[in-house]
């Protein structure tokens, strides 16, 4: 790569400006973001980015899955895109970078490129993929699953929110249900910038995470059924509640969990309790539980672990446990070409780093499906995400911008 482009850097104030923008849809009073997938919010920080495409002559598409490409023309007919991208969705009390970090370093690439009037021969692609977080609809990345080909578009667009509204029905509302059939066309290669939502690069004091895979997730509905009756005259031994059933269950989840390994990972993010009112032992609680590990065999035996309590709890409780597996992403590796590229970037700008697995999913697994593709992340400061007090520093953030950018110029060419 010539020295004129080997000396090519992004404008860092211009990201942080973007990333402040975008963080000021949906912003909530403790400094974090309420933006949930195809909520009104979604809609106006959507409507942003695009204009901001729009504004450096990107071609927009969007696909029946509301996915968004912007697309910046190659020199040479013919190449497949190099493509890069994330999310804008966020969780409930989410942060001002989880996703956003990906989908605004990748349009800084643009901006800079179109500043110097740098013309790459493959095309670029910019991605946002909906509904990543799998906070309103479950399943996660079910933007992504669609596009290469894990979901199907009924199944997609037939998950409905708590509320009882659907993907397909809010796409419509907010605009963004297209006309483009959501299926991969061929790519040269992909990647993704992303905060670590970890503690390792901070802890390591390195700035820059090539990632090689992420680990597997498995989410279950575990749904607990008693005997509704009253708090009062019901003497305790009369008892089958499922709330106490859940209680040893994930007591003894969460010791076995621990004591698999340290790599090993469980989150209880929800409850539900049925007819839920406080002075009546529930009939029904309903558990949204997250079991992650990096290896297929650590993940199976998390899975067997916990059909096999549910079993022995159901038994001693008299309470009856219905587990039903919800969503299932193995384990990914990533593309070693487009590793290799985030590696030779990463020492060419000097920036101290490490290999590492990616602890949370991203749309980059789905994609990994039907193209290249590797990530670039950055320290977040204390590791937090899914978080209000998500924070990052501008100079890391300019730093995987960088990354990003040599890393797509490599693979796109010039
Ligand atoms: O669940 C995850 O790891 C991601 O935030 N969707
Ligand atoms: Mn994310
Ligand atoms: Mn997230
Ligand atoms: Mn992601």
């Amino acid at each position: 790569m010539e020295r004129s482009i080997q000396a090519l850097r992004i404008d860092g104030a211009r990201l942080w400006d973007s990333l402040m923008a975008m963080a000021s849809i949906g912003a909530t009073p403790a400094g974090g973001c309420n933006r949930q997938a195809l909520t009104d919010e979604d809609k106006q920080g959507r409507d942003l980015f695009v204009r901001w495409c729009r504004e450096i002559g990107c071609e927009i598409r969007v696909d029946r899955m509301g996915n968004i490409f912007a697309r910046r023309a190659g020199t040479e007919a013919g190449i497949a895109p190099v493509i890069t991208g994330s999310h804008l969705d966020t969780q409930p009390t989410g942060g001002k970078f989880d996703g956003v970090y990906g989908v605004l370093a990748g349009l800084e690439v643009l901006r800079t490129l179109e500043d110097k009037g740098i013309k790459t021969r493959a095309p670029l692609e910019l991605v946002v993929w909906t509904n990543e977080e799998g906070a309103r609809f479950s399943p996660a990345m079910i933007g992504s699953g669609v596009w290469a080909g894990e979901f199907t578009l009924e199944y997609a667009h037939s998950r409905a929110d708590k509320s009882g509204k659907t993907i397909g029905e809010e796409l419509a509302r907010i605009g963004y249900l297209g006309e483009l059939a959501p299926e991969p066309g061929p790519v040269t290669a992909a990647f993704e910038a992303h905060i670590e939502q970890g503690p390792i690069l901070e802890k390591q004091n390195e700035t820059i995470g090539v990632v090689t895979g992420v680990q597997g997730i498995r989410w279950y509905d575990v749904t607990f059924r008693g005997k509704p009756c009253h708090a009062g005259p019901t003497p305790m031994a009369d008892r089958r509640d499922p709330v106490q059933a859940l209680a040893i269950l994930c007591e003894r989840l969460y010791s076995e969990v621990k004591a698999y390994s340290d790599d090993a990972r469980m989150t209880c993010g929800d409850l539900r309790a049925e007819p839920g009112s406080r002075n009546t032992v529930p009939e029904k609680v309903v558990l949204a539980l997250d079991l992650r590990h990096p290896k297929p065999d650590g993940l199976e035996h998390l899975h067997r672990t916990l059909y096999r309590l549910a079993e022995q709890v159901e038994e001693a409780a008299g309470v009856t446990i219905d587990v039903r597996e919800e969503w299932h992403s193995p384990p990914v590796q990533f593309d070693e070409s487009c590793v290799a590229a985030v590696s030779a970037a990463v020492e060419r700008l000097g920036y101290s780093h490490r290999k590492m697995v990616s602890g949370a999913g991203h749309d980059s697994v789905y994609v990994s499906r039907v193209a290249p593709v590797s990530m670039i992340f950055v320290p977040c400061a204390g590791g937090l995400s899914h978080n209000e007090a998500e924070f990052a520093e501008p100079a890391h953030l300019e730093a995987g911008c960088n990354v990003l950018m040599h890393a797509m110029l490599d693979r796109a060419g010039i």
